[in-house]
């Protein structure tokens, strides 16, 4: 098998996967994965119905300041726009920044419509980055309720158009428990669960700051439940 892999990997061409210069990259409309609630559900195109769903990213509270997503694509893009997707409260977007590889470039800032929801904020870049990851920036405080954000279109100088391929965030709602097996019933249980890489066995303890605890290998550690990538009761 090794060596016939070796042996694709030798006969395909270099540039199988580029699309052809000046042709629009449109990746596939698929929602997002993971917990309800979760960042990664801002992944792929949108999916979340207008209101409250558990298919959009929510912080863990309503209003709770300022709070960020982080969104990753495949392709680094000269950034000609974002269009987020906002299916519940939308308006409380203060700030897009692009993170390149030499420091961050504030993109956009400003203020965002206030529009009924479901709503679709275009933000045209307001300065020049090129970059295959964003920080949306959000007053949750702004706009009350919880804004939630369905999914991120990066739309490119070069015409290309990316949904988001992994994401993070400050907070996230599905902390108390959203799709993936409620986290505070799994409390005071023995769990195993998947973070970082790691697995981790062990006393599942009490959420505090948004994270959880775990008491595993005489250790006590906190863990964002954003970065969980499954937990279960043994
Ligand atoms: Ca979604």
């Amino acid at each position: 098998m090794k060596r016939l892999l070796l042996l694709l990997a030798l006969t395909t061409p270099a540039h199988a996967e580029r699309p052809a210069l000046g042709s629009p990259l449109q990746q596939a409309k698929v929602g997002g994965t993971g917990p309800g609630w979760a960042p990664s559900q801002a992944i792929g195109g949108p999916d979340a119905r207008p209101g409250d769903s558990q298919q959009a990213w929510a912080t863990l509270g309503a209003d709770e300041g300022v709070q960020w997503l982080e969104l990753d694509y495949a392709r680094e893009v000269p950034i000609e726009a974002v269009r987020i997707f906002e299916n519940h409260n939308p308006g409380a977007v203060v700030k897009i920044e692009a993170l390149a590889s030499d420091g961050p470039v504030v993109i956009w800032q400003g203020e965002a419509p206030k529009k009924p929801e479901p709503h679709v904020f275009e933000a045209a870049a307001q300065a020049k980055a090129t970059a295959r990851r964003i920080r949306i920036t959000l007053d949750t405080n702004k706009i009350p309720g919880w804004n939630e954000i369905d999914a991120v279109e990066l739309i490119g100088r070069d015409g290309s158009r990316q949904w988001a391929t992994s994401a993070q965030a400050s907070s996230t709602y599905a902390s108390v428990g959203g799709g993936n097996g409620p986290l505070v019933e799994l409390q005071g249980k023995n769990v195993l669960m998947r973070v970082g890489g790691e697995t981790l066995r062990g006393v599942l303890g009490a959420q505090s700051n948004g994270f959880v605890q775990i008491e595993a290998n005489g250790r006590l550690l906190y863990v964002n439940p954003a970065q969980i990538a499954w937990i279960a009761a043994e």
